[in-house]
């Protein structure tokens, strides 16, 4: 009889963590989030430093391959700029046809969806949610809770990211805080 060893994972995915010796951490400060916060006397009024995100990702394939997907955790911390809430940059797949899945893992927020004529919708995010983004949808997660928000992605390693859109012309809808409740406001400047 011919066996084989049976081996540990590479990789460990554990509560909101994702670890392994091939996993990357890429970390964004308010100092990295410029204009995209409707309020930018509150946004100069924080420490630049202050922690906004983090990213743990394994992308398993270097140069990006058809085919290959890559996945990640994306750590967003609770807080506000002005009346709006923390939120990631945002951005739309370089591809445009490459869609990608959001899940919830622990805290509570909106995930921002806007196709490619500006029309926003928001998901309500908690442990246990689970989101599609087709392709052609730009794709933002504000954090609208007082503990972390935690989330993971799975997208296809040759998707690319299209920062450049967003930073121009933001997304149609601000996820903020008025008069104590959570709300979707749409933007009149965009
Ligand atoms: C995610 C995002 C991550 C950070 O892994 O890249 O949540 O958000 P920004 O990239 O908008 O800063 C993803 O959507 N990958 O495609
Ligand atoms: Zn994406």
């Amino acid at each position: 009889m011919k066996t084989q060893q049976i081996i540990e994972p590479s990789l460990l995915f554990a509560g909101a963590c994702l670890s392994g010796e091939k996993v990357k951490t890429s970390r964004k400060t308010l100092a990295g989030l410029t204009g995209i916060f409707e309020d930018t006397q509150a946004y100069a009024a924080l420490a630049s430093d202050t922690p906004v995100y983090e990213v743990f990702s394994f992308l398993p394939a270097d140069p990006p391959l058809p085919g290959a997907l890559n996945f990640g955790i994306t750590k967003l911390f609770p807080g506000k700029v002005g009346r709006e809430y923390f939120m990631t940059r945002g951005h739309f797949h370089a591809r445009i046809d490459c869609g990608e899945y959001y899940w919830g893992l622990e805290g509570e927020g909106v995930l921002l969806l806007m196709d490619g004529r500006r029309v926003t919708r928001g998901e309500r995010m908690f442990p246990g949610s689970l989101h599609y983004i087709p392709g052609g949808v730009a794709h933002r997660v504000a954090n609208t809770g007082s503990k972390p928000l935690a989330f993971a992605a799975c997208w296809p390693s040759d998707a690319g990211h299209d920062y450049d859109a967003i930073s121009s012309h933001g997304f149609s809808a601000r996820v903020m805080e008025i008069d104590e409740t959570l709300q979707l406001v749409e933007s009149c400047t965009e």
